[in-house]
């Protein structure tokens, strides 16, 4: 069966085999927003290139060919995690011969190597551990300000920030205003999992639950964070669990408008407590995708975060509803101990290539998704 919608200002016209996608395609082509079922409608569909055609449609509506990316810097200053969460590769108990923690001058000293270009960003996320008080994060943070002023610091997730402010006996709103006055920008959008309150019993139990990591977040966009939102898929849950994500951060962002950037996560099981598990495949990421920019409508970004994605993959999405790829990393650590085989980094030259090659404009932005401008040695920031 074929549709075609008219009613559209593009000369492409709609076309399906799955009758279940006309009437959501109605809704999209008329910029109405999609329900609960109709979520439940695009995974379900045989029609991976409809549902991906559609939401191309909306990011081309939103963001033209343009596509961001970004030059940053990873930094995990420990692994040792009192969590134990199954669905991770990357904590270690306190006392493991693998934990490790940085001293801060060890972690500043981090932050300058790897790669040459001069980093916008850098991207801070840790384990939860036991001894560390809120004080060596502060002092991480303010010490990173104090040697690259111009670049922008996105720390701790809300699961870090939860645990941190439990631990110093503060609110999550005196935690937060510590935090900015040591020099945290903003915050990256870890730790959500999938918000459903059976999958988080089974793969990371002892983490905050759903209602907590988005109270955390309301909390800091009320204080003016910008946010950036994830949700691990590919595990235990189902297609009503990740609807129900989806709309839960939809519906925070109706209140608040504080997050940018929505990352979908793939699960990778290797070395994880739930190794026996399968990896997704390249059509379920592709979906994610495209399910994530439908039914987030609010959301200005999605990204296809290539270290979690592959390169090729993460290309592809660029059609089927992502902006945006990240960036250049440097050092990845939680997706290679869960058997990543991606490259640890990417220089700008190879992101560009890889935008480019997909019929795309990059452009360089900050956190902030202003667009950067470099001379040899470094950057500046349009206002
Ligand atoms: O919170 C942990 C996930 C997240 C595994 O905000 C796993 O710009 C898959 O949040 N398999 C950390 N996923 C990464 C993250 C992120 C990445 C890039 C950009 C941004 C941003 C945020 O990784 C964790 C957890 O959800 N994770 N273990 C695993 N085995």
């Amino acid at each position: 069966m074929q549709s075609e919608t008219t009613a559209s200002p593009h000369p492409a016209a709609f076309r399906t085999h799955d009758p279940q996608l006309e009437h959501i395609a109605a809704k999209v082509l008329d910029g109405e927003r999609l329900g609960f079922n109709d979520g439940l409608v695009l995974y379900g569909s045989p029609d991976v290139l409809a549902v991906g055609w559609l939401a191309n449609r909306v990011r081309e509506r939103m963001h033209g060919d343009v596509t961001y990316f970004n030059v940053n810097r990873h930094i995990n200053p420990t692994n040792v995690c009192v969590a134990a969460c199954r669905l991770c590769a990357f904590g270690r108990k306190k006392g493991d011969a693998a934990g490790y923690t940085m001293a801060l001058e060890e972690a500043w000293e981090t932050a300058a190597t790897g790669y040459t270009e001069s980093v916008t960003e850098f991207h801070i996320v840790g384990g939860l551990h036991p001894d560390l008080p809120l004080e060596y994060f502060l002092d991480l943070v303010s010490g990173l300000k104090q040697r690259f002023p111009k670049v922008h610091i996105k720390a701790f997730t809300m699961v870090e920030v939860a645990y941190l402010a439990r631990r110093a006996k503060l609110s999550i709103e005196e935690t937060l205003k510590k935090m900015r006055s040591a020099g945290v920008d903003s915050m990256p959008g870890g730790g959500a999992e999938i918000f459903s309150a059976r999958v988080r019993s089974i793969i990371c139990d002892h983490k905050i639950d759903g209602e907590e990591w988005l109270e955390t977040a309301r909390i800091a966009h009320r204080l003016g964070f910008k946010t950036n939102a994830t949700m691990l898929y590919g595990h235990i849950e189902n297609d009503e669990d990740r609807v129900d994500h989806l709309l839960k951060l939809r519906a925070l962002q109706d209140e608040t408008g504080g997050f940018q950037t929505f990352i979908p996560l793939a699960f990778h099981p290797e070395n994880t407590a739930l190794d026996h598990l399968p990896v997704t495949t390249g059509l379920t990421d592709i979906r994610q995708v495209a399910v994530s920019r439908l039914l987030l409508d609010n959301f200005p970004h999605i990204k296809a975060y290539w270290q979690m994605l592959t390169a090729k993959i993460a290309q592809i999405a660029l059609r089927f509803g992502a902006d945006d790829l990240d960036g250049t990393v440097v050092e990845e650590k939680i997706y290679h101990d869960a058997g990543a085989t991606t490259p640890q980094g990417m220089t700008r030259k190879e992101l560009c290539r890889l935008i480019t090659e997909a019929g795309r404009i990059p452009v360089e932005r900050d956190t902030l998704y202003k667009a950067v401008t470099r001379t040899e040695d470094s950057f500046t920031v349009a206002v």
